[in-house]
């Protein structure tokens, strides 16, 4: 068989996420190698291969493929609470923010939410989050953490942290579920391993559609019996793929071969902080610059900014009305990093 490797190449320097990465030339090769069956009667080898990858490398006994990070979270979720229950998650976590109200509309969950400070939640304020089930009240039977935070800037939150949380939700008979969509930009910036947060929540989800450059796909680690039941909600959601291997291989080369090349992502990120945050009209918080994000601050509205920029063939994402969200991946090496800058520079000169 002669198949051509497309090779994707494009002069626009696209920064809105890190999912819209095109696969890499070991990612082609390994959907045409890859063996295939039907996973939703669950013999598709390599889903099997993904799934056994995914749970060693998060140190947990089971794992489940599944085509988004929002449906390993809901799934998990779902798995976890009864309806009434209620969740304790950070104000602006992606369960909670960007997967349109499904705890609500899918379990019937209530949300306690805390303010994080750059994403990670003060263990004291979880503390007092926590309400017992009783005649009156809602129990709160999950704790939702997110690492990295999306919103506050790709931020980190620290394995102690993690553990606080840990504690919290064993001495109150609580689950703690990790949204681990960029758990490996943590691992990469912090120099440990994923396992070190895994290990403290009952479930984890980590997309390999981000960073770790796959087209589609999350997978969700738990136990036999949590894995168990978190496939029933994945079918239920219509998440039951059939000749999934094809994309389930792409999925095994992010977890072998795209976790280091996350510190290049890292190293740009700071780089353009850098060099962005000295023109005049724009401002960044330092101390968020911890992975593969950047939140511009911008005293003009963002959106227009934002415009400005496409002119200049730069994507980006006004994710509040002042702030602007770049964020690097495999996709942007130093050149289009470089042409990210200048046409930042050429905004700012054309504001004045
Ligand atoms: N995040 C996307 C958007 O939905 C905002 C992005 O561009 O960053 N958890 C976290 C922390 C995420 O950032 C995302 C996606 C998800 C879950 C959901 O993943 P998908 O998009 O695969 O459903």
């Amino acid at each position: 068989m002669n198949v051509e490797i497309p090779v994707h190449t494009s002069d626009i320097v696209d920064l809105r996420s890190d999912t819209v990465t095109k696969p890499s030339a070991e990612m082609y090769k390994a959907m045409i190698e890859a063996d295939l069956g039907d996973d939703v009667l669950g013999d598709d080898p390599t889903v099997h291969k993904l799934e056994a990858l995914a749970a060693k490398t998060l140190g947990k006994p089971a794992a489940m493929f599944t085509p988004s990070g929002t449906m390993a979270n809901q799934a998990a979720i779902a798995t976890h609470v009864s309806p009434g229950d209620a969740i304790i998650a950070e104000r602006e976590a992606h369960v909670l923010y960007y997967e349109v109200g499904a705890p609500a509309v899918l379990n019937g969950a209530l949300t306690w939410t805390v303010k994080g400070a750059r994403g990670v939640m003060d263990p004291q304020e979880v503390q007092e989050s926590v309400v017992k089930r009783s005649l009156h009240s809602p129990g709160t039977v999950l704790i939702c953490v997110e690492n990295t935070h999306n919103r506050a800037g790709g931020t980190v939150v620290p394995v102690e942290t993690m553990a606080a949380y840990r504690r919290i939700a064993d001495q109150n008979e609580m689950r703690v579920h990790l949204d681990g969509a960029r758990l490996f930009n943590a691992a990469v910036a912090t120099g440990k391993p994923a396992e070190s947060w895994a290990s403290l929540a009952d479930s984890v989800s980590i997309c390999l559609s981000k960073g770790l450059r796959s087209p589609v796909g999350s997978v969700l680690c738990g136990s036999e019996e949590f894995i168990a039941r978190a496939r029933v909600w994945r079918k239920r959601l219509g998440g039951g793929m059939r000749q999934a291997g094809l994309l389930a291989a792409c999925g095994i080369v992010s977890l072998t071969q795209m976790v280091d090349r996350l510190a290049d992502d890292h190293r740009r990120a700071r780089k353009i902080a850098q060099a962005v945050g000295e023109l005049p009209g724009f401002s960044i918080d330092w101390d968020t610059v911890q992975t593969n994000m950047v939140m511009v601050n911008t005293d003009r509205p963002a959106a227009e900014v934002v415009a400005d920029l496409a002119k200049h063939k730069v994507l980006a994402l006004p994710p509040a009305p002042n702030r602007i969200r770049l964020v690097l991946h495999a996709d942007v090496d130093d050149e289009k990093a470089d042409r990210a800058v200048r046409a930042f520079a050429q905004v700012a000169r054309q504001a004045v």
